[in-house]
């Protein structure tokens, strides 16, 4: 059938879809995330690498291969699909991390259907005691950049502390490459109570039942909607959005999902800041 391949090039030309059975039909989705609205990380000891830059965010595009870092509590991404990602029966779509055994640095995700109103997905330990409500840290830029130094905060509870510098990472902690160069980095929203505890070997960060990305829980290695390729990720459901005041809101459908940091914890054992890692997300209504 020489015409239909043809057709079938000419169609790949226009990125569109050939079935051969019934010829051109519309546009595939991809399920992988397409584009990266926002990367703005509070300052930590991978920001300014490989997984703390412009080209880190950008490498979680499309598969599950890249890894971003978001620093220390408030630090996030913002990311989308080609598509709407649709509120389907249970999970709706997963997001990876690298967790593993020990290692969960929660992220809290929230979800918007327009890029303006934005919402909460609520995680087991959203109501849990030394969570706290409308969390506000500001950090300040360090008096050089030029090598690793420590960062000072403050935050709305009236501490004061530093994201300290380890020996393993030299660079500047602060995120040079953002186009506003802040003088100070506000982040706010819901903080986390900590995780971390010596074990009487090593440190370790335990994890939290579910909700949260970059989160070693129960769900981690399963797999959704019937897709391989969901192993290995926090999976979230949109019926699990909540407003402001923590009520729950009814959403068929979302355009943008951002993921922040979601403690402001320093782990000993030379393992430093809390940091959410972000490593691609799926959408399960790509095929719908
Ligand atoms: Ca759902
Ligand atoms: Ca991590």
């Amino acid at each position: 059938m020489k015409n239909k391949a043809f057709a079938c090039a000419l169609a790949a030309l226009f990125a569109t879809a050939c079935n051969t059975e019934h010829g051109p039909e519309k546009p595939g989705n991809s399920k992988w995330i397409s584009r990266i609205v926002e990367y703005r990380p509070a300052p930590g000891q991978f920001v300014n690498t490989y997984l703390g830059s412009i080209d880190a965010a950008r490498g979680v595009v499309g598969g599950k291969s890249g890894c971003v870092s978001l620093g220390g509590f408030g630090g996030y991404i913002v990311f989308e699909f080609d598509h709407e990602v649709r509120n389907i029966d249970g999970t709706d779509f997963v997001i990876f991390g690298n967790a593993f055994d020990g290692n969960s640095e929660p992220g809290i995700v929230e979800v918007s259907p327009d890029g303006r109103s934005w919402y909460r997905l609520k995680g087991s330990e959203d109501d849990a005691d030394g969570t706290v409500r409308d969390y506000t840290i500001a950090y300040v830029r360090p008096e050089q950049t030029s090598t690793a130094e420590a960062v000072a905060w403050t935050d709305s509870r009236n501490r004061s502390g530093r994201i300290e510098t380890v020996s393993a990472h030299r660079q500047c902690y602060w995120p040079l490459f953002l186009a506003d160069a802040p003088e100070t980095l506000i982040f706010r929203g819901l903080l986390l109570p900590g995780n971390s505890s010596w074990n009487g070997e090593r440190f370790v960060q335990a994890a939290f039942a579910h909700g949260y990305a970059d989160n070693w829980s129960a769900d981690y290695n399963e797999t959704a909607g019937d897709d391989p390729d969901t192993r290995g990720s926090n999976k979230f459901d949109l019926d699990n959005a909540v407003d402001s005041d923590g009520n729950p809101v009814a959403l068929t459908a979302i355009r943008q999902v951002k993921v922040y940091t979601a403690m402001n914890q320093w782990v000993g054992g030379g393992i430093g800041e809390t940091s959410t890692e972000i490593c691609g997300a799926l959408s399960l209504s790509a095929s719908l």
